[in-house]
């Protein structure tokens, strides 16, 4: 299996219930390395874009609220397999449909405030890392 890249971001939710060190503990305990982390404010337009994927969805105005409505932490992660390993960590985007023992369902409150983002695909998961980190912060950390 490749050494794959993906990145986490703990949402709004995630910080403003100071849930971050448990949610970063499990990430260790399932293997991830953590090559950078940082926490920003996301503007509106940043999270837009971010999401922009969804723009024509019925939830992407709501989501972008939400992700701009305080501050949020990315963290690029690598391991073997990492983009469908921490997709299982995490569950399913619905905390009430996601698996016993993930985190969205232990932490989660809805579909929208769902605590974790987590890429789904090899190639989003280079492409979000570097949407939040240059390579140069990443490799430094190695
Ligand atoms: P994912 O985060 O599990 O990959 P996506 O379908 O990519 O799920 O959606 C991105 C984010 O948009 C979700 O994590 C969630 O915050 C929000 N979202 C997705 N679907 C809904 C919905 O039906 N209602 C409200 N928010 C949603
Ligand atoms: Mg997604």
């Amino acid at each position: 299996m490749a050494i794959e890249r993906t990145l986490a971001i703990l949402k709004p939710d995630c910080v403003r219930k100071n849930l971050q060190g448990q949610v970063i503990a499990r990430m260790q305990k399932a293997g991830f390395t953590i090559l950078s982390m940082k926490m920003v404010r996301l503007s509106p337009i940043s999270a837009g874009a971010f999401y922009a994927v969804h723009k024509d969805r019925p939830f992407y105005k709501g989501l972008v609220e939400f992700m701009s409505s305080g501050a949020c932490m990315p963290i690029a992660l690598e391991k073997e397999n990492a983009v469908e390993d921490f997709r299982t960590l995490i569950g399913k985007t619905d905390p009430a449909e996601a698996a016993p023992g993930t985190i969205r369902k232990d932490f989660a409150e809805s579909k929208g405030e769902n605590i974790v983002h987590g890429s789904d695909s090899p190639d989003n998961g280079k492409s979000e890392v570097a949407f939040f980190f240059s390579e140069k912060e990443l490799a430094e950390n190695r």
